[in-house]
C-alpha cells in the first residue's frame, strides 16, 4: 500500500521535476518469485525546475537490497529508501549515476500493475504508476528517458523474451540453462510505456513496409497453439499501419513491432511502445469463438493502440490531467478508421450509443468529471468514458466547427511541433487556433466543464410569412464541484426535409439569427443559452433535421411532432438522424409506458404510427441491414433511467420496454419472421462488415419475433443455436432462448459450456449471458456461478463477465429489495484486497444509485455504507466511495 494514500492531486500545482533523467539501464534477472531489477539511473538537475531540490523517486511496495551513487555503495536505511520512495536530500548538482537493486514477486502480485504473471508468462502494465512497483523512478510522465534494457531467464521457463524498441543482443548465458535479450529503444518516452514480456509464447510473423519503405518485422505472441486465432489481429494490424499513413501522415518508427497477448489483464490493452500487450480478448478469434462484434472490438483496440505510437507515445501527456490529450484524441482516431473500414453511419450510432450508455450515465451522476479533471486522488479511476469517448467527441467537434482542412492542418501542426515532447490540451488547441485563425478560447471550456448540456430546441412554421421559427436553448446541470455552468460552443449541424421527404436546399433561403457563413456550412456554432433563427422563403413546411452525425455530445430535446419524427426516419438524408428519430419516437412511448407501470396500469397499445414507421424501415429492400438493426434496437434500459432522472423504478422501465418489444414482435411478426428465418448464405464465415451487417438484422429480427411469439421464437432459436457455424448466430439464438424461462434454455446453456469448456472467453460469454437474464432468480444463478471451477476471482476476464453482467443488468442489479446492492458491496470487498483497480470498477454500477426511488436509494446507500465501514480499503475504492457519497 502506498503511503501518499487519499492525498489529492491537484493540476494547479504542477511543476516541472527538478530533475530529468536521461537514460534508463535495466537489467532484470527473471525468477517466478525472486525477479532481480537493476536499474542504472542517469540524473540531472532540470534547468526548468528548483535549483539545489531533493531528489525524490517514487516506489510502490519495492524491496531494496542496495543502492549505488557514482559507484558508491550507500547505507540502505530509511533515510535513503523505503518500500514507496527513494530519497537523495543532497543529490549532486550535476549529472550523475544512481543505481538501486530490488526484489520482487511476480507471482504474488495480484494488482496486475507492475510486473506479474499471467498464465506462464511474465508480463508488465506500468500506466498509469505501474512502473514504480518494478524499480524507483521520477514515474511521472513529463520525464522522458532512452532505456536500455536486459533481460535474462531460464530457457524453459522465458524461451521468449521481449522488450521495447529493437532487439540488440541476444544469446545465451554462461550457464547453458540460461539465455538473455537486449533490447534497445531510441525514442525517449515516460516510463508508463515501459514493457517487458518473458515466456513459452508461439509467434505469429509477418511484415509491413512503410510508405517510405523501412521494413517492420510484425509478431504477435500468444499461449502455444493459438496462432491460428491471431490472423484477423495481423490482418487489421497491417491495416491500421497502412490508414494512419494515409490518414493522418504517420508511418511506424521501429524495426519491429510486437503484440502480445495475456488472458489476465485489468483492461483491453496497453500501447507500449514497440511491445503492445492485449487482454487476449482482443486478440485470439476464430469464427467458432467470436463474434462479429468481438471481431469488430478487436479491429477498433488494435487500431486504438497502434495509433497511440503518433498520439501518446512520440507525443505524450505533460501529466495525468492531460490524459485525454492521448486517449480522446486516440479514441477519435480509432472511430474514423472503424468508419472507414466499414459503414460509417452504422458505426456513428454504434460509438453514440457506446457514448449515451456509457459516458452520458456517468455524466448524469456522482462521478461526473472534466474531460480535463483538475484533481485526483487515483488517477487509475480516471480511465473513464468522460475521458476517452467524450474526449474523442471534443475532437470530431473541433473538425465540425473549423472544417476537415483546417483541422488536417492543425493536427500535421500538432505533430511537427510536439514530437518528441510532453504536452497539454493548450498546445494542442492552439495549432487549431493557429491553422484556422480561430480563437477557440471558448471552445475550451469543452475540456474544463462536466456535465452533459441540454440542447432544447422548439420550432414553429409560419405559413403566413412562410417561415420556419427555431428557437435554441442550452442549458447543463450542475455536477459535483460545478454548481454553475457557462455556454458551451455547440456545432449543431443541421439540414431541412419537406413533409414529403424531399432535401430542401439551403442556398434558396434567408434568415435571420444565422451567419452566412452557418448558412454556407450547414453548421451553426451555437455558443449563447439562447438563440432565435428564422428561416424565410420556404413556400412549404419543413422539419428540421437538427444536430446530423450527433456533431455534439448533448442532450437534444426536441418538440417535434410523432409525424415529423416520423418524416425524418423515412427520409432524411443523414442516417443518424434517422435512426435517432426512430429512438426519439420509441423513448416517448416507452417513458409513458414506464409511467402508466408505476400507477398499477398496463402499457397503451402502440401508437400505429410507431409499428408503421418501424415496418417501413423494416421492409425497405434498399436499407443497410445493419443500420435496420440498429433501428430495431430499442434504447436499453439503463439509457431510459438516465432520461428519466430521478425516482427510477427498474421494474417499471423493463416492464415498459419488454411491452414495446411485444407489441412490436407482433405488429410486425410477418415481417421479422421473413427477416429471422432468411436462409445463411452458403459462403463460409467472413467478419466483414456487409455479412456481419446481415446476421445483426436476422438475429435483431429472432428476438423481436420471440417476443411477440414466445414459442415459434423458441423453436427457431433452439433450430439456429444447433445449426449455427459461428459463434454470432449461436450466441444470438441463445439469448433469445435464455429469455424463456424453463428445462429448454438450461438444456442450451449446459450445451453450450460443455463445447466450449476449454475456451475461456467463450465461457465469459457463458456467464455474462446467465447474468444479463431479468429474472428474480438470476442473483442466485451468479452466487452459484461463482462457485464453478471456470470462474475466477483472480481473472479480470471472467469478473467483467460475471459480476459486470450482472452488475448490468438493471432490473436485477437494483433489485427491490437491495440484494443486489448488498451482492455487489460483498464481492467490492472480497475483491478490493486482491485488486483495488477491478474492485473499483465494480463500484461504479452504483453511479445511479440517486435516481433510484426512495427504498432502492435508502438501500443502495446502506450497502455503499457498509463497505466505507471496511478498514484499510484501497485509495481506488476508497476514491470512488467518497464520490459515490459527497453530497
Ligand atoms: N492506455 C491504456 C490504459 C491504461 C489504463 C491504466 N489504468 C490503454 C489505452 O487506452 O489504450
Ligand atoms: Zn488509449
Amino acid at each position: 500500500m502506498r503511503t501518499d494514500q487519499g492525498q489529492p492531486i491537484l493540476l494547479s500545482d504542477y511543476r516541472p521535476p527538478d530533475h530529468l533523467i536521461e537514460t534508463v539501464e535495466l537489467d532484470i534477472v527473471l525468477h517466478r518469485t525472486a525477479t532481480r531489477v537493476r536499474s542504472r539511473l542517469r540524473i540531472r538537475p532540470n534547468p526548468a525546475g528548483r535549483a539545489d531540490a531533493p531528489l525524490r523517486l517514487d516506489g510502490d511496495g519495492l524491496v531494496p537490497h542496495a543502492v549505488w551513487l557514482e559507484g558508491t555503495a550507500l547505507p540502505v536505511t530509511a533515510d535513503l529508501v523505503t518500500p514507496d520512495r527513494l530519497m537523495l536530500a543532497t543529490p549532486p548538482r550535476h549529472a550523475f549515476t544512481l543505481e538501486v537493486e530490488t526484489l520482487l514477486d511476480p507471482s504474488a502480485n495480484t494488482q496486475l500493475m507492475g510486473l506479474y504473471r499471467s498464465g506462464s508468462a511474465y508480463c508488465t502494465q506500468c500506466e498509469a504508476e505501474g512502473f514504480r512497483r518494478i524499480t524507483y523512478m521520477l514515474d511521472r510522465p513529463d520525464v522522458l528517458a532512452v532505456y536500455t534494457t536486459r533481460i535474462e531467464a531460464d530457457r524453459r521457463d522465458a524461451p521468449v523474451l521481449l522488450g521495447n524498441g529493437n532487439c540488440i543482443e541476444a544469446g545465451p548465458c554462461p550457464d547453458p540453462d540460461r539465455h538473455y535479450a537486449v533490447w534497445h529503444d531510441p525514442f525517449p518516452k515516460p516510463c508508463y510505456l515501459f514493457a517487458l514480456v518473458g515466456g513459452a509464447l508461439d509467434c505469429l510473423s509477418d511484415s509491413f513496409t512503410t510508405a517510405s519503405g523501412r521494413i517492420v518485422e510484425l509478431g504477435i505472441y500468444v499461449e502455444p497453439g493459438k496462432t491460428a486465432q491471431a490472423v484477423y489481429a495481423m490482418d487489421a494490424l497491417k491495416r491500421s499501419m497502412r490508414w494512419d499513413e494515409t490518414a493522418f501522415g504517420r508511418e511506424y518508427d521501429l524495426d519491429v513491432f510486437n503484440i502480445v497477448a495475456v488472458s489476465d489483464f485489468n483492461m483491453g490493452a496497453m500501447e507500449n511502445k514497440g511491445l503492445n500487450v492485449f487482454n487476449d480478448k482482443y486478440i485470439l478469434a476464430s469464427p467458432r469463438t467470436a463474434t462479429d462484434g468481438d471481431y469488430a472490438g478487436i479491429e477498433t483496440v488494435i487500431a486504438h493502440e497502434y495509433f497511440h505510437n503518433w498520439t501518446g507515445n512520440r507525443i505524450t501527456c505533460r501529466d495525468w490531467f492531460q490524459l485525454c490529450l492521448k486517449e480522446g484524441l486516440t479514441v477519435f482516431r480509432d472511430q474514423e478508421f472503424s468508419a472507414d473500414e466499414r459503414s460509417r453511419a452504422v458505426k456513428r450510432i454504434a460509438d453514440v450509443r457506446t457514448l449515451r450508455l456509457r459516458q452520458f450515465t456517468e455524466d448524469a451522476g456522482p462521478l461526473a468529471h472534466n474531460v480535463r479533471p483538475n484533481r485526483y486522488v487515483e488517477i487509475n479511476n480516471f480511465y473513464t468514458a468522460t475521458i476517452y469517448e467524450k474526449g474523442a467527441e471534443i475532437i470530431r467537434m473541433l473538425r465540425h466547427l473549423i472544417g476537415r482542412t483546417a483541422f488536417d492542418q492543425g493536427m500535421t501542426l500538432y505533430f511537427d511541433r510536439h514530437d518528441g515532447t510532453a504536452a497539454t490540451i493548450e498546445h494542442f488547441l492552439s495549432c487549431f487556433a493557429e491553422a484556422s485563425g480561430r480563437d477557440l478560447t471558448a471552445f475550451g471550456r469543452w475540456y474544463d466543464q462536466a456535465g452533459t448540456p441540454e440542447l432544447r430546441v422548439s420550432t414553429q412554421f409560419d405559413a403566413a410569412s412562410n417561415s420556419l421559427v427555431i428557437d435554441l436553448a442550452q442549458i447543463t446541470a450542475p455536477t459535483p464541484g460545478q454548481p454553475s455552468k457557462g455556454p458551451m460552443v455547440i456545432p449543431i449541424d443541421f439540414g431541412l426535409v419537406d413533409r414529403n421527404g424531399a432535401p430542401v436546399r439551403l442556398d434558396g433561403i434567408t434568415a435571420d439569427g444565422l451567419s452566412e457563413a452557418e448558412l454556407r456550412s450547414g453548421v451553426i456554432a451555437f455558443d449563447t443559452p439562447q438563440r432565435r433563427i428564422v428561416l424565410r422563403g420556404l413556400d412549404h413546411p419543413v422539419v428540421p433535421s437538427l444536430l446530423r452525425g450527433f456533431s455534439a455530445p448533448v442532450r437534444l430535446v426536441t418538440d417535434l411532432s410523432e409525424a415529423d419524427l416520423a418524416t425524418l426516419l423515412a427520409h432524411d438524408s443523414d442516417s443518424f438522424n434517422r435512426w435517432q428519430a426512430a429512438q426519439t419516437l420509441a423513448t416517448r412511448v416507452l417513458l409513458d409506458d414506464t409511467a402508466r407501470m408505476r400507477r398499477g396500469e398496463a402499457a397503451a397499445p402502440l401508437p400505429p404510427s410507431l409499428t408503421a414507421a418501424f415496418a417501413a424501415v423494416l421492409d425497405d429492400p434498399q436499407a443497410d441491414p445493419a443500420f435496420v438493426a440498429q433501428v430495431l434496437t430499442l434504447p436499453g434500459e439503463a439509457d431510459l433511467a438516465r432520461d428519466l432522472g430521478q425516482d427510477v423504478d427498474p421494474d417499471a422501465l423493463h416492464a415498459a420496454r419488454e411491452a414495446m418489444r411485444l407489441g412490436l414482435g407482433r405488429a410486425l411478426g410477418n415481417s421479422l419472421r421473413r427477416h429471422a428465418a432468411a436462409p445463411e448464405t452458403a459462403a463460409p464465415y467472413s467478419p466483414a462488415s456487409a455479412d456481419a451487417g446481415r446476421r445483426a438484422l436476422r438475429n435483431t429480427a429472432l428476438s423481436l419475433l420471440a417476443a411477440g411469439a414466445p414459442e415459434e421464437g423458441q423453436a427457431l432459436a433452439e433450430a439456429r443455436f444447433a445449426a449455427a457455424d459461428n459463434m454470432t448466430d449461436q450466441l444470438a439464438a441463445l439469448a433469445t432462448a435464455c429469455l424463456v424461462p424453463g428445462p429448454g434454455r438450461e438444456d442450451m446453456l449446459a450445451r453450450f459450456h460443455a463445447s466450449f469448456a476449454d475456451e475461456p472467453l467463450v465461457t465469459d460469454k457463458w456467464l455474462a449471458l446467465q447474468a444479463s437474464i431479468p429474472e428474480p432468480g438470476t442473483l442466485d444463478r451468479v452466487r452459484h456461478l461463482m462457485t464453478h471451477p471456470a470462474f475466477s476471482m483472480g481473472t479480470p476476464n471472467r469478473i467483467y463477465a460475471l459480476i459486470g453482467g450482472f452488475a448490468a443488468n438493471q432490473s436485477q442489479f437494483n433489485r427491490r429489495d437491495g440484494a443486489g446492492y448488498a451482492f455487489l458491496a460483498e464481492i467490492v470487498l472480497v475483491l478490493d484486497g486482491k485488486n483495488p483497480q477491478v474492485a473499483a470498477r465494480m463500484l461504479n454500477a452504483f453511479r445511479l444509485w440517486r435516481t433510484m426511488e426512495s427504498t432502492r436509494r435508502t438501500l443502495a446507500e446502506a450497502a455503499l455504507r457498509r463497505i466505507t465501514q471496511q478498514t484499510s480499503l484501497s485509495t481506488d475504492v476508497g476514491d470512488i466511495l467518497t464520490r459515490l457519497l459527497a453530497n
